[in-house]
């Protein structure tokens, strides 16, 4: 069978937030038993043209910001900085990537610091050769934020929310669905907020009206948390991409929405 051959369908894309595979609360906290968990509902939904991008957790988060990474080079420190964080974010990538391969799953990363830039902080050049025939021939490929070289700043945080929503579009994804470590989307905090309210259907016009509610992260978060990933899903969802989000720390829920199957969760339409 030749490449060309293989696999034309529209893809779908996975997030997994950093808060799902790491222990935010600590440094360099892996949750390799979830990493487990989730490999193996990745395998058994089997779905084709699937792309993962995961998240920096407390892995890529207090390095990027114990070196002000996102700022932009101005100071040489910075750059032992900048290897730093990338660095940890591939030791992250290998954990989840042992979970993927050792459950059967033809899982292959690509480095996005290593085929992308971008300028004041957007992505403006993406290679996409490597991820397209990945995909044609069958393999899960799965990248991640990272840090990544910036015509303007120097470098910079290149959050996996942004890439998502970038490939989502290029490759006119079917559905992107982002596991969280809450419920779904809530008009608060709700690790903060006990009365906070959840969506479980959400039109376009009905998500920019919210975003003003949504704060500041909590936790150590760079890229700005659930505000930054709708600011950054909303390109997508205006192009009629559906985002479903799940909590990715409860079992099955990820299982369900890759299936297609009823789940407890938040879904974005653009009506
Ligand atoms: O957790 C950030 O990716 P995100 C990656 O998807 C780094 O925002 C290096 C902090």
């Amino acid at each position: 069978m030749r490449a060309s051959e293989l696999n034309q369908r529209k893809p779908v894309i996975l997030k997994v937030g950093g808060s799902v595979i790491t222990d935010k609360n600590n440094e360099l906290a892996p949750q390799t038993q979830v990493m487990n968990r989730l490999a193996e509902e990745i395998q058994k939904a089997n779905v084709k043209n699937l792309v993962i991008v995961h998240g920096g957790g407390s892995f890529g988060h207090p390095t990027a910001q114990k070196y002000a990474i996102k700022d932009g080079l101005k100071d040489d420190k910075q750059i032992l900085g900048f290897a730093e964080t990338h660095h940890v974010m591939t030791v992250l990538n290998g954990l989840f990537m042992d979970a993927l391969v050792w459950h059967n799953i033809p899982a292959v990363s690509i480095t996005p610091s290593s085929c992308m830039t971008t300028e004041m902080g957007r992505i403006k050049f993406f290679d996409e050769t490597i991820l397209k025939m990945l995909l044609r021939m069958g393999f899960l490929p799965v990248l991640y934020g990272d840090t990544i070289l910036d015509e303007k700043l120097g470098f910079t945080i290149l959050s996996g929310d942004q890439i998502v929503s970038h490939i989502a579009r290029k490759f006119d994804a079917e559905r992107i669905i982002i596991g969280v470590d809450v419920d779904g989307l809530y008009d608060a905090d709700p690790k903060v907020a006990e009365n906070a309210k959840m969506y479980s259907h959400l039109t376009l016009q009905e998500l920019k009206k919210l975003q003003d509610k949504l704060g500041e992260p909590t936790a150590c978060d760079v890229t700005g948390g659930m505000l930054g990933k709708m600011t950054e899903l909303v390109p997508a969802i205006e192009q009629g991409i559906p985002v479903t989000i799940v909590n990715g720390t409860k079992q099955d829920y990820i299982y369900k929405a890759l299936s297609g199957e009823k789940v407890e969760g938040t879904i974005i339409e653009r009506e």
